[in-house]
């Protein structure tokens, strides 16, 4: 199957989506923001999922096209929603390669100028596994980003293999707590623990807390009850093309 060598003739040819999932605050479930998520729409195989394609891109040039095109895609999205009254932000993975990329800072700063978004809406989330390579390297680009007033969020929180030298290094806005403590937090005791700690350091270091992979009413209320200022998972919305996004419900009040 040659779906790497497909890849950027896809891109070119608009074969890309982005689906977004809904990011809402812990106490009144009400959105703040979405999760933009790549889907690959292929003449073929049809709707393939980020796992199929984005770890092909890695290391390649094509990674950097295929972020550049999402991050288009959603700022546009965002500007649009924003115009109709949403108070969102957006937020967009960035892979290894990205967060060790000087290009990226220009093509962020022209993104939000060409829609003019106020920085502070757009979100970039990075994993541990991805500043690894070049923790300094990855600081610097961060740095940069966060001058220019877009925020960062460390992803996966608690998967990697560095989680607390990373914290050392790395000055972000936002922690998001992987889904597995999430998940499992209604269950064992040592993960609502770890729950609660990562919170507590979190918010000791100024970071906003995301708890990822709510899938139940009872873990929402259960991490809402351990300090999570936002919450996303299946509980409240799937990733979903952009006109699914938002219903009458949303509405200003
Ligand atoms: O939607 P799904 O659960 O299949 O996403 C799987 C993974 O793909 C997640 O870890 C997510 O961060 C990653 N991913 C989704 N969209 C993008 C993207 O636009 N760029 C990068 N680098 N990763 C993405
Ligand atoms: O690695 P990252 O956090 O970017 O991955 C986001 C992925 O997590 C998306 O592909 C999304 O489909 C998936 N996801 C979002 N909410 C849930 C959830 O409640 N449960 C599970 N199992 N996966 C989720
Ligand atoms: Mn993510
Ligand atoms: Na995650």
């Amino acid at each position: 199957l040659a779906l790497q060598a497909e890849l950027p003739a896809a891109i070119a040819d608009g074969q890309l989506r982005v689906h977004y999932q809904r990011i809402v605050a812990a106490g009144t479930h009400r959105v703040v923001g979405v999760e933009a998520l790549v889907r690959w729409q292929h003449p073929e195989h049809g709707l393939l999922g980020p796992g199929a394609f984005v770890p092909l891109a890695e290391g390649t040039p094509t990674m950097v096209a295929l972020t550049t095109w999402v991050l288009e895609r959603a700022a546009a999205q965002c500007a649009a929603w924003r115009a109709a009254g949403h108070d969102v932000g957006v937020s967009v993975n960035l892979s290894a390669a990205l967060v060790h990329d000087p290009g990226l800072l220009g093509t962020v700063r022209a993104v939000l100028a060409e829609h003019r978004l106020d920085p502070g809406v757009l979100t970039l989330e990075v994993t541990e596994t991805a500043l690894l390579a070049d923790p300094c390297g990855a600081a610097a680009v961060l740095a940069g980003l966060r001058a220019a007033g877009a925020r960062v969020s460390l992803d996966d929180f608690g998967t990697g293999y560095t989680s607390l030298t990373m914290l050392r290094q790395l000055e972000v806005d936002e922690l998001k707590i992987d889904r597995t403590f999430v998940a499992a937090a209604a269950q064992a005791p040592v993960d609502a623990a770890i729950v609660r700690a990562l919170v507590d350091l979190a918010h000791r270091l100024s970071m906003e807390v995301v708890a990822e992979g709510v899938e139940d009413a009872r873990t929402a209320e259960l991490v809402r009850g351990l300090g999570a200022d936002v919450l996303q998972g299946f509980h409240f919305a799937r990733p979903v093309p952009a006109p699914e996004v938002f219903t009458a419900a949303d509405a200003a009040p």
